[in-house]
């Protein structure tokens, strides 16, 4: 039993099956009989399931480098001369700090870029455009990571992040992608406060045909216990916890977050499988502070990183890389968000990030 069911049993959360018209491009899985065991699928891997597949990579670089183009001129601007001299690494010093990649990462990066020119023996300012674009790879390759599901049933995910970070839009896009894998999902609506933030959950649900665990006003982590035990007992492959957005400095905030995790962890041993943190890519260099922030509480196993279509200037990413190269553990990013429709949620490619960032 646990502290909040003995003090103060909560009313049965409410599993409510949300049945709404398919959505265009969503295939459902064929219902079986009643009884039939549901197949749990062997690892799936994200990176190479559904989240291409609606629309093809084509259209997202593109789309990635125009959110980036800011980042992309003040770069491009460095290489316009004709020689290779210290001011352009000091132009290009300044155009990467200017991009929020931080003092760390701009230092590796600059290093770097100096080995490669020397060992390329490269005399001409556009082909130290192609190295650097070899040295932000570089750094940002060990953030590649597919997202895996599969290695328990359910795989239970939970997503935090700081207010209007994409937390529960970036669930929706995920969840998504997950059903078109096949994958039964089941969402906990830990953001128990807001009855906005329960609809905009259970809007998801219902258009990627998901059942959902809410109940107004309850306790976050209680609501989470039901989601898991559900999970658990339909035999879901995955069950998904939106958390209310918070900032890290809020401590009780915080605890709450750290209650929720145990508590999932008590609903299913070794769970949660994955902590995720939703990071709005316009914060610039307080992106870090937060991955910092979270990390510390609960242990991140990973990262979205959205908003990449605004004013972002993507160098963030440099300096989280730095940051988990520094201390020997990265955390990876899972997926990138450049919009609000579907398909604008995409698996991380360091090599691709780079060269939109450069183009
Ligand atoms: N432009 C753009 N907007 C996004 C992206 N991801 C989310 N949004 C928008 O950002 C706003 C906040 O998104 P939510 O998903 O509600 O954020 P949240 O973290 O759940 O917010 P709280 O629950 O209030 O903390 C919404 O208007 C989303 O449509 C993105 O990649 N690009
Ligand atoms: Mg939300």
């Amino acid at each position: 039993m646990f502290s909040f069911f003995k003090k103060k049993p909560p009313p049965p959360a409410v599993v409510e099956p949300v049945v709404s018209a398919p959505v265009a491009g969503l295939v459902l899985p064929p219902a079986g009989p009643a009884n039939a065991t549901p197949v749990v699928p062997a690892a799936t891997d994200l990176a190479a399931a559904a989240p291409t597949a609606t629309t093809g990579r084509t259209g997202w670089f593109s789309r990635l480098a125009q959110g980036l183009r800011k980042t992309g001129a003040g770069i491009a601007q460095v290489f316009t001369g004709t020689r290779i001299d210290d001011a352009l690494y000091e132009d290009l010093e300044s155009a990467l700090l200017l991009a929020d990649t931080g003092v760390a990462a701009t230092e590796f990066l600059l290093t770097d870029l100096k080995r490669r020119v020397k060992e390329a023996k490269a005399t001409d300012p556009a082909a130290v455009k192609g190295l650097l674009a070899d040295a932000i790879t570089a750094l940002l390759k060990p953030l590649e990571k597919p997202l895996a599901i599969g290695s328990a049933s359910p795989t239970v995910i939970m997503v935090t992040g700081v207010n209007g970070a994409g937390k529960t839009t970036s669930i929706g896009k995920l969840t998504r992608h997950l059903a078109e894998g096949d994958c039964k999902v089941l969402l906990a609506a830990a953001d128990t406060f807001r009855a906005a933030a329960r609809e905009q959950l259970a809007v998801w649900a219902g258009r990627n045909q998901v059942e959902i665990v809410s109940q107004e006003g309850g306790d976050p982590a209680a609501v989470t216990f039901d989601a898991v035990t559900a999970g658990r007992a339909r035999k879901c492959d995955v069950v998904i916890a939106d958390t209310a957005g918070r900032l890290p400095t809020q401590v009780h905030l915080m605890d709450e977050l750290k209650k929720i995790h145990r508590v999932i962890g008590k609903a299913q041993a070794g769970a949660p499988h994955e902590v995720l943190l939703v990071v709005d890519g316009n914060t610039g260099q307080n992106a870090l502070a937060q991955v910092k922030a979270f990390d510390a509480a609960l242990g991140l196993t990973g990262l979205i990183v959205t908003k990449l279509d605004g004013t972002a200037k993507g160098g963030v990413l440099a300096a989280i890389a730095r940051w988990g190269a520094e201390r020997g553990t990265v955390v990876p990013v899972y997926f990138i968000g450049i919009g609000e429709k579907l398909e604008d949620l995409q698996t991380f490619d360091a090599r691709e990030f780079a060269q939109a960032l450069l183009s």
